[in-house]
């Protein structure tokens, strides 16, 4: 199948992108899961939340959705068909739901959690539930640059709400973001931003291949169920393929860590959130990189 990743068309699966590998067949074996995560920068566990949780909540979200007035009105609701030119969605408010609450802090992912830290695990409050309209897509970056100011076992879990293929967007990973060496000079630079202290673009490109052509590594992305998860840490470069459907792609991503540790206040208890919005004088990724010695296009 030929897809978008960024603003290249590319074939999926084929060799500049490949396929996740599913880690489920490793549970509960923990051990087999940590030495799997340090080696791959993220476990792809399908089926790990009930299914027809999933299928409430995305019913929940899209009837939201229909009586904002942001679906085309002829189209099943359920489809999260978007009008021509259709964009995006204000998500915030159902983000709280309970039907999509159950979901994104399912007791299958805190269950999962305590016994993967080995003590009981908290979410940020904070959730960032997307509704992903057409030509859009998420560019390359790691998480730390957003949320980094707390326990260094913080994780992303990224939650398909919707069956997912390709061509839809879906989540992709770049594999040895986390730990090939020719990635130090980028974790040691980028890795260490704060959007917010340094007033930085947080996406370390807008064009993902060239990431790999650079630096190494091989990105990975696969057709997403309702009830899969994908699990990475702050240090495992991800983005997304384009959305090419005329329907919204629906997916919350939410943090876990191990309650004992400091979470990043601008997630939790009524933090403020980014306080970088509205700064019109951001650092371009090109000026840093070139500043980092990092190869820019
Ligand atoms: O869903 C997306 O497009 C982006 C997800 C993401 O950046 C994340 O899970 O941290």
């Amino acid at each position: 199948m030929n897809i978008r990743f960024g603003y290249r068309d590319v074939a999926y699966p084929g060799d500049f992108l490949g396929a996740l590998r599913d880690s489920q067949p490793l549970l509960p074996d923990m051990h087999a899961l940590h030495t799997r995560m340090a080696e791959d920068g993220y476990l792809l566990l399908r089926g790990l939340i009930d299914r027809q949780k999933v299928q409430q909540a995305r019913a929940t979200i899209l009837h939201y959705m229909h009586e904002q007035n942001v679906l085309t009105p002829d189209a099943p609701v359920l489809e999260g068909v978007m009008p021509k030119g259709g964009r995006g969605a204000k998500m915030r408010r159902i983000a709280y739901h309970d039907d999509v609450l159950a979901v994104i802090q399912a007791t299958e992912l805190f269950d999962f959690f305590a016994a993967y830290f080995g003590e009981p695990a908290r979410t940020f409050d904070y959730k960032w539930l997307r509704a992903v309209g057409n030509e859009q897509y998420t560019g390359a970056h790691y998480d730390f640059v957003y949320m980094g100011r707390g326990s260094a076992k913080l994780h992303t879990v990224w939650i398909p709400l919707g069956d997912i293929s390709v061509d839809h967007g879906t989540l992709a990973i770049c594999r040895g973001s986390h730990n090939l060496p020719s990635f130090s000079r980028i974790r040691d630079t980028y890795g260490r931003m704060d959007v917010d202290r340094d007033g930085i673009d947080g996406w370390f490109t807008k064009d993902p291949m060239e990431i790999v052509e650079k630096f190494g590594g091989e990105w990975l992305t696969g057709e997403f169920l309702m009830g899969d998860a994908v699990l990475f840490g702050m240090h495992t470069m991800h983005a997304s393929t384009t959305n090419l459907t005329n329907r919204f792609r629906l997916s919350c991503d939410v943090r876990y860590q191990p309650a004992s540790e400091p979470a990043d206040h601008r997630w939790v208890d009524g933090g403020p959130g980014h306080t970088v919005h509205g700064v019109k004088d951001l650092i371009p990724m090109e000026k840093a990189r070139a500043q980092w010695g990092l190869p820019v296009d």
